[in-house]
């Protein structure tokens, strides 16, 4: 809560250290991110925590229900931010928070770091802020709630992280304004709102102690830039030189998922939401953010709840393709995580507890694709390696193949069941696991280590052909380069924003040839263009194509379309698509690439 005397000592302060010093303090170096990162990538699992304002009326608005997610409730249901105000704040009183069983659930799962919503795009304070009105303080809870949870967090041995939104619905010098919002909005002063962040922003990491990761969101609205965002991330470091800070705090992030085209954009890793992407984001650092059910805030409606298994392969899955973890979970306006948030963190817990090892400072899987039994990570020690064989799967003959792994084994061992003895042995194409017993130890995934003499040797991945000699490009096992993203629901390659973006495949055909090509592909009607394929070898374009790509109905209405007559090579090469694109912000989505064997002339 702002007062008076507090506003007049904040400024103070700053005057007194400007006068000791004669000039503006230098920002302190920041540690190299290796070294910063460190926590983060043994952590893997973190919790995501979604509570507001919004988590009283959990999804409904003069008793009726709003549509979409719980959080965006001032928006979905389009209400006066002013009105959304004098009838929240004074019902805001989670009367059975508490910190510290917060804090355990979070541990006992598993997790080594948690993300709060400090203010979320509705403008609400969720800590005692000297900058606003409109914080926890304006209440009948009146209890600093970052102060408790970043004590209770901290004595669970976890990092406290702060989530916090640009986006703001609420303050008068956020632009752009909600359109129904009838204040006038000649005196809003977007600096003015951006020095208000970030004496909100000073507040937070300066008087919570050390903070792992300032998680900023909501930074796709036009007036933020990367200007805004370079030097909101250089006053964030200059207050907290050893924070981690994800990529949303600068613009231009590709669509949902990943990084901004721009490499000189901030941000130690990317942010792909509620998906993960299928070969993981090679040498950058990344965190897939996923809901439980289907809100981030509260909703008493959303039943809609993932098993624990499936989140448990989750992890797996994101982990060997060397991402973190950041699970949510939204409060009720009580101040107590739901109940099946919490059974299905509890299940998480006792395979955590089992098979952690395999998750924590793992490093992504060696294997350029995944296996069709589960997932793999890998932890190097000394000249040794483990990979560990998440098992999703189980052979019931009990014994699993791992196919291109060129290493002969050391020794293996089935985590969790001691009493088992497994075996394994070098065979032609890779190595076998022995004896792994006729069922698994934990159906949700059953993890064995095999461990391997010095640094794995595995069979870079190539696109085979099938018995009939047919090659196909499927959009999950592309290499991508700039914005271009696999997205889970088509399961295609979306967010085509610029020819300098490409998928490309590498191809083995089983002997020289000429190939008829076709092109799965969907696109709104207002988007398509032109796409253009490559023909590779080493590096150097031996052949080159295009194909008009029209607009059709939306983003999940796929057509096959002919690319044309291809000539492929004996031996390696590669297939490369890039796409120019009409209009609008995106161009395609692709599915796949088919390439047959033409037909005798
Ligand atoms: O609009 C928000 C949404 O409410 C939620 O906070 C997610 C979590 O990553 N982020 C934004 C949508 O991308």
């Amino acid at each position: 809560m702002r007062t008076p005397i507090a506003a007049a000592t904040a400024a103070l302060s700053a005057v007194a250290l400007l006068a000791a010093t004669g000039a503006a303090v230098a920002p302190p170096t920041v540690p190299p991110k290796d070294e910063r990162m460190a926590w983060w990538r043994d952590a893997r699992f973190g919790m995501f925590i979604h509570f507001g304002l919004y988590s009283t009326p959990a999804g409904t608005w003069d008793g009726k229900p709003v549509g979409g997610v719980g959080e965006w409730l001032l928006q979905n249901a389009r209400i006066d931010p002013i009105a959304y105000e004098k009838a929240l704040l004074p019902q805001f009183n989670p009367v059975k928070f508490d910190a510290r069983e917060w804090a355990r659930i979070a541990k006992d799962a598993g997790m080594g770091y948690v993300v709060i919503t400090t203010k979320h795009h509705d403008g609400f304070a969720l800590w005692d802020s000297a900058a606003s009105d409109y914080d926890v303080m304006a209440t009948p809870f009146r209890r600093d709630i970052m102060r408790e949870l970043a004590d209770a967090v901290r004595a669970e041995g976890m990092r406290m992280c702060w989530y916090h939104s640009i986006m703001d619905w609420h303050h008068p010098d956020y632009q752009p304004r909600r359109e129904w919002d009838r204040r006038p909005v000649d005196p809003a002063s977007f600096p003015r709102y951006v020095d208000y962040m970030h004496a909100q922003l000073r507040e937070l990491l300066t008087k919570y102690g050390d903070i792992g990761i300032l998680w900023f969101d909501g930074e796709w609205e036009g007036t933020w830039n990367h200007d805004w965002g370079k030097k909101t991330d250089d006053f964030v470091r200059s207050l907290q030189p050893r924070i981690i800070g994800n990529n949303r705090v600068d613009s231009g992030r590709a669509g949902m998922e990943g990084f901004s085209a721009d490499e000189h954009a901030r941000g130690d890793y990317g942010t792909p939401e509620q998906t993960i992407p299928p070969n993981g984001m090679p040498g950058k650092d990344w965190e897939t953010c996923m809901t439980m059910n289907d809100t981030w805030g509260y909703k008493a409606s959303d039943g809609n709840w993932k098993s624990a298994q499936v989140m448990v392969r989750m992890l797996c899955d994101i982990a060997s393709k060397g991402g973190n973890f950041l699970l949510n979970v939204g409060p009720k306006g009580d101040g107590t995580i739901p109940a099946e948030s919490v059974e299905r963190l509890r299940r998480m817990g006792e395979w955590m507890r089992v098979n952690g090892e395999a998750i924590r400072g793992t490093q992504a899987s060696p294997f350029p694709r995944k296996f069709p039994w589960g997932r793999v990570t890998m932890r190097r020690a000394g000249d040794g390696t483990s990979l560990y064989l998440h098992v999703f799967e189980w052979p019931s003959d009990g014994v699993l193949a791992v196919a291109g792994l060129g290493n002969p084994p050391a020794g293996a061992r089935v985590l969790g069941a001691p009493d088992r003895k497994p075996a394994a042995e070098r065979v032609p194409g890779g190595v076998v696991v022995r004896g792994l017993g006729a069922a698994p130890v934990d159906a949700d995934a059953t993890v064995i280590e095999l461990r391997i003499a010095g640094a794995p040797e595995v069979e870079p991945f190539v696109v085979k052909p099938g018995e009939d000699g047919s090659i196909a490009c499927l959009a999950g096992d592309a290499s991508v380069t700039g914005s271009i993203q696999y997205e889970e629901r088509f399961r295609n390659l979306g967010w085509w924003r610029d020819l300098a973006s490409e998928a490309s495949w590498p191809l083995q055909p089983a002997a020289a040839g000429a190939f008829d090509a076709t092109i799965e592909y969907a696109a709104s009607a207002e988007c398509g263009g032109t796409g253009e394929w490559r023909l590779r070898i080493d590096g150097r374009t031996v052949a080159a194509g295009t194909v008009e790509l029209p607009g059709r109905t939306d983003w999940g209405d796929f057509a096959t379309v002919p690319l044309g007559r291809i000539e492929l090579p004996a031996g390696r090469c590669e297939l490369a698509m890039k796409a120019s694109r009409k209009n609008g912000d995106s161009f395609i989505n692709l599915r796949r690439i088919d390439l047959r064997p033409a037909a005798a002339r």
